[in-house]
């Protein structure tokens, strides 16, 4: 009878069993036949978090090969742009071409946000002056700085600029800029 009713516990209360593993292998091992059970329990946890995964409606704009979410509900400083972005199953926006850097600043401008900042993936932290796509690992091949840019700029409380952000600086479209980490903008999650 508890076997039965162990095999029988919902997903969620599965899941959170999983914390006593060492005792349900015991479980198993004293349980001629049941194995089979556990294993369709397991599947039907790992179907649970697919069919979440597919099913969520986050507001995303459809670009070239990429989806976009656009973060613009509230002012992030990178690293939490980056945490939101993760935290929903994607990851800050790399701009990879030119085709995509016109197509998000189309798209900006439509939403009325074409005068704002947005941060973008790109980031010289790990090496001063040598930018990469934090989101995708990737060295930055195709550039759009604003002219002057990258410059580093470093400010009285010793901060540099080290993250990328999309800023129409001059009034010539959605170019690059870098500025320090810690400001709080908004962003751009690609997928
Ligand atoms: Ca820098
Ligand atoms: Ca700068």
């Amino acid at each position: 009878m508890v076997l039965t009713k162990h095999f029988t516990l919902s997903c969620h209360t599965f899941l959170l069993t999983n914390l006593f593993a060492s005792t349900a292998l015991i479980i198993i091992l004293f349980s001629n036949g049941s194995e089979g059970a556990l294993g369709n329990n397991i599947q039907e946890c790992h179907n649970h978090k697919e069919s979440a995964a597919t099913t969520w409606s986050m507001p995303f704009i459809r670009l070239g090969n990429k989806r976009y979410y656009v973060g613009q509900y509230f002012k992030a400083n990178w690293y939490r742009s980056h945490q939101f972005c993760v935290s929903h199953g994607m990851r800050l926006a790399s701009i990879e071409s030119k085709d995509e850097n016109v197509g998000l600043e189309k798209h900006i401008n439509e939403i009325g946000l074409g005068h704002e900042h947005f941060w973008t993936s790109g980031t010289d932290q790990a090496e001063e002056g040598s930018f990469v796509w934090f989101g995708n690992g990737k060295p930055i091949t195709f550039t759009n700085w604003n002219a002057g840019e990258p410059n580093n700029f470093k400010y009285e409380n010793g901060e540099e600029e080290h993250c990328l952000e999309l800023w129409n600086r001059d009034g010539k479209g959605l170019k690059w800029n870098d500025t320090p980490c810690s400001f709080e903008t908004y962003f751009v999650c690609e997928i």
